[in-house]
């Protein structure tokens, strides 16, 4: 007769379970602390998942981890109901608790015992973050040997984590090559599995213009119109930016929202002549090349602030995040003493609709309020005098994070301007040392920005993130004193079956040794 593991505990028959190192797994981001308790958990279809109850948010990080259990291994396991009655059913909990020692919204402790599981966090998002760990330690691999049915013998122990920044994001530009929503999303699941929690967009530039703006429709009409290379561009409809709001929602990642101005505006200025500053700036046509620094809207018309009010209102009204970029970088034909005009009042219309801006560290040159916040990639002088005013950094040195830069002279797509960035460059640095100046406390986080010049689909996006924005991962996650280049780069080797069974590229580097 077959006899399941079930059946065998309740006769408290004990199977041999294999020993296990929940240590040696090969964790990205590596959490604060891990002990092993060298026992395993049997993850079979008597597995039942319940969340504290009353709370839907966590309900539906039960159902997230029911999905991807089923995706790795094909169970199917119940939430917050029982299985097929007679089984005895090994759970996993997901409680929120208010444990002193869960310090952070997004801190858990995860607890993998011989017959349960327990994930303790604050809120959903930390629950989530939990979840992630859980997935990492489910091996690929069943056991098929211990019993007549396969079992993923999860290692218990006990890993208490958090995460050392509270914001850890990347940035895509859809705006020089357009990115689908699926091709979104899929970026977003990527980024959710190694605990991103923010997705910066770029939504408009030079060459297209990306959002629907009701008020203001042949933005897309005509700005949509347009990439980089001749194709056919596209644009999000407010309806499908909500759909990728709500997308990245489930995955607790927020979505930021740019709009870059005053360069960086020709697709708009094409649209709506009016807002073409003149002077110095190019006259609006069709770009589809990849120069920089030739646009700008006209600073001192009013007819101009009006338009940046109607495009935040409507941005905002279907964006969730707190924050609103505005861009404001290599505004290199619009005039100082205009780019300071125009970056304080666009900061007051993002404020009055109840956004905090941030914007390229170039509008650090204009008097910014405090809780504006500045993005590093260039000029660390402009980074030091916000911080000194009280403004939060986002760390995204073009030289380190550059995701579009190539990562050696062989790799295919990419630019070079700030420099090759191989894998182990990527990784072997931290933002605290790289600007000793910079206190810690203000760092809000990092962002590992992918410019699209070079890029135009989900493969070629991946080649350019993957593998270095799972470094940029453990960076924002976990403690300086624990990374290691040599001892990661053995953990990285180990993602390969997620790519695998993900359908994600990677480029192959030969400073790792992959499995
Ligand atoms: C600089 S970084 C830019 C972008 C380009 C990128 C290419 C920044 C704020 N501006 O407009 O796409 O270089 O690497």
């Amino acid at each position: 007769a077959v006899i399941s593991l079930a059946a065998c505990q309740s006769q408290k028959k004990e199977i041999n379970l294999p020993k296990t190192d929940m240590a040696q797994v090969a964790l990205i981001p590596k959490p604060v602390e891990t002990v092993a308790t060298h026992s395993a958990y049997a993850l079979d279809s008597s597995t039942v998942i319940y969340t504290s109850q009353a709370n839907p948010e966590f309900h539906a990080v039960g159902e997230f981890l029911a999905n991807k259990i089923k995706g790795k291994t094909g169970l199917t396991v119940n939430v917050n109901t029982t299985s097929e009655a007679g089984s005895v059913d090994r759970i996993v909990y997901i409680n929120q608790s208010d444990s002193d020692d869960l310090k952070t919204p997004e801190a858990y402790q995860l607890y993998v015992k011989k017959d349960s599981i327990y994930i303790n966090a604050k809120t959903a998002a930390g629950a989530f973050r939990g979840i992630q760990t859980l997935r990492q330690l489910i091996p690929e691999q069943s056991n098929d040997t211990l019993t007549d049915h396969p079992l993923w013998l999860v290692p218990t122990g006990k890993i208490m984590d958090a995460p050392r920044y509270a914001y850890r994001a990347s940035m895509l530009d859809v705006a020089r090559h357009f990115f689908t929503v699926d091709e979104v999303k899929k970026y977003l699941d990527i980024l959710a599995y190694y605990k991103y929690n923010a997705l910066h967009l770029h939504l408009s530039d030079d060459q297209g213009w990306r959002i629907e703006i009701k008020s203001w429709p042949k933005l897309t009409e005509i700005g949509g119109a347009s990439e980089v290379g001749g194709e056919s561009g596209g644009f999000y409809t407010q309806e499908e930016y909500k759909e990728i709001v709500a997308y990245a929602a489930e995955r607790h990642i927020e979505i930021i929202p740019e709009i870059d101005m005053p360069g960086h505006t020709n697709a708009a200025s094409l649209s709506y002549p009016f807002l073409h500053a003149g002077g110095k700036a190019d006259k609006p046509r069709v770009r589809t090349d990849t120069q920089v620094g030739y646009s700008s809207f006209h600073t001192r018309k009013d007819e101009v602030y009006e338009f940046i009010d109607d495009v935040v209102r409507e941005i905002a009204a279907i964006s969730p995040s707190p924050y609103f970029h505005i861009g404001g970088d290599e505004s290199h034909v619009t005039k100082k003493k205009d780019y300071i005009h125009f970056v304080e009042k666009v900061e007051k219309i993002v404020q009055n609709h109840g956004k905090t801006a941030v914007g390229w560290n170039e509008i650090g040159q204009a008097k910014i309020s405090p809780n504006t916040v500045l993005q590093l990639w260039n000029e660390p002088h402009n980074a030091l005098k916000a911080a000194n005013n009280g403004s939060k950094i986002i760390v995204s040195s073009a030289e380190r994070m550059y995701l579009d830069m190539k990562y050696d002279s062989i790799s295919e797509y990419g630019l070079t301007w700030a420099g090759l960035i191989p894998v182990d460059l990527a990784y072997n640095w931290d933002p605290k040392t790289y600007l000793e100046e910079l206190p810690e406390e203000s760092i809000m986080g990092i962002e590992a920005p992918l410019w699209s010049e070079t890029i135009s689909n989900s493969d070629e996006l991946e080649y350019l993130a993957f593998p270095r924005a799972i470094g940029y991962a453990e960076m924002g996650w976990s403690t300086a004193e624990s990374r290691n280049w040599e001892e990661y780069r053995t953990r990285l080797a180990k993602q390969v079956p997620y790519f695998s069974r993900m359908n994600i590229n990677y480029y192959p580097t030969k400073l790792v040794d992959w499995e």
